[in-house]
């Protein structure tokens, strides 16, 4: 099958989610090709089938600010359609890539292109919402020929905030567990510690919805009881203020910024704690990535967190904003050796046996089947 992936480059989860999909893909044999305005972090895999379409947006005086990037992606999706050809499209996030998808489909007529959306958060709880973007929002979700959602809780909330009543099927973020084997062969997280550290991880854009100031707090009280270190990867615009409060409070020894990495797994293996304190998580990848490396989670309980993490299983979820309810939970995994081993296999297990890779590509390609009607 020849299959059209869209998505945004950077270091969010939809990226991410949309180029390992693009790399399973094209090595269970299918032709992929990714289109986007900048070569995505982690499409690193050499795959004859997996080819790179850059979305090239022209200045003009009269565009300022403002140069048309729907219209481009449209027209480089028509283009892509029509030369490879492609038998479907699937677009991760809505905005803009649903809407030009499905203007893209219509440009191509008589050709058919089955539209796939996958909406990943954001698109739906925050951006989709604002009543700037919502009527092509909902357009582009409404008129996608499937719709699926990370997490039922995502489904529930794109259903009830911006009124769709097209079925919206939910199919899971994903790991590969392989990857986090393979890491397990080097000294991961322990590159970054000093002997006797405990290993505290947390993993974002740095975009307020994350809460990293909650981070901070949550490692401060846990490194009062036990020596630690907390490991930062990522960047956004919060960044800047998280460090300036480290220097503020005199803990910058005790914290690492690595800035953006996508080897996660190289940041995971080895690590004792992964900390998601976010206000909002539509499902939380770098939470499962967390468990498929034997990680328990704190985390709080926000959006489609609890379908990830088993509270008491696989590590505690608490309110949004209770970092003392967080660091007593850490404390208490990082104080008790058995209890710690438990959550970390458990979370292993469940990472492997409800989102491994093998089960939700197939899911994928299940939905591209019914509509192609090609093996
Ligand atoms: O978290 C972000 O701000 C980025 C956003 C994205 O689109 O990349 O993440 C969303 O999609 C991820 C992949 O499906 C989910 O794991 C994240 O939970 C979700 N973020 C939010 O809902 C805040």
């Amino acid at each position: 099958m020849r299959v059209g992936i869209s998505c945004y480059p950077t270091y969010g989860g939809s990226g991410i989610v949309a180029t390992e999909l693009a790399m399973a893909l094209a090595e269970r044999g299918d032709e992929v090709h990714v289109i986007s305005y900048a070569l995505p972090s982690r499409l690193s895999f050499i795959n004859p089938r997996i080819f790179f379409h850059e979305v090239v947006t022209p200045t003009y005086p009269l565009f300022d600010n403002y140069p048309p990037y729907s219209l481009a992606l449209s027209t480089k999706m028509v283009e892509v359609a029509r030369h490879a050809p492609l038998d479907v499209l699937h677009v991760h996030y809505a905005i803009p890539n649903a809407v030009s998808a499905v203007m893209a489909r219509q440009i191509l007529a008589p050709q058919t292109l089955p539209v796939v959306t996958t909406l990943h958060g954001t698109d739906v709880t925050l951006v989709g919402n604002d009543p700037n973007y919502l009527e092509t929002t909902r357009w582009g979700i409404v008129q996608s020929d499937a719709v699926t959602a990370v997490s039922e809780s995502l489904r529930r909330t794109t259903v009830e905030q911006l009124a769709v009543t097209k079925e919206i099927e939910v199919v899971p973020n994903f790991i590969d567990p392989a990857r986090y084997e393979a890491a397990k062969a080097g000294p991961g997280a322990r590159r970054w510690a000093k002997p006797g550290e405990r290993i505290v991880v947390h993993i974002s854009n740095f975009r307020p919805v994350k809460r990293v100031l909650d981070v901070i707090s949550i490692f401060q009280r846990v490194q009062e009881k036990v020596p630690s270190r907390l490991i930062l990867v990522g960047d956004g615009p919060e960044r800047g203020k998280v460090e300036q409060y480290c220097r503020e409070h005199h803990i910058c020894g005790a914290i690492t910024f690595i800035g953006s990495f996508p080897l996660v797994e190289e940041v995971l293996v080895g690590a004792d704690l992964f900390l998601l304190p976010s206000e909002s998580e539509s499902f939380g990848l770098s939470a499962l990535e967390a468990m498929g490396c034997e990680v328990p989670v704190i985390a709080s309980c926000a959006g489609g967190l609890p379908e990830v993490v088993v509270d008491g299983e696989t590590g505690f979820l608490c309110p949004v904003g209770d970092v003392d309810g967080m660091a007593a939970a850490a404390l208490k995994l990082l104080t008790d050796d058995d209890l710690h081993r438990r959550f970390g296999e458990a979370g292993r297990r469940r990472a492997v046996d409800r989102f491994g890779q093998d089960t939700v590509v197939q899911r994928y390609r299940s939905i591209y089947q019914r509509l192609t009607q090609l093996p």
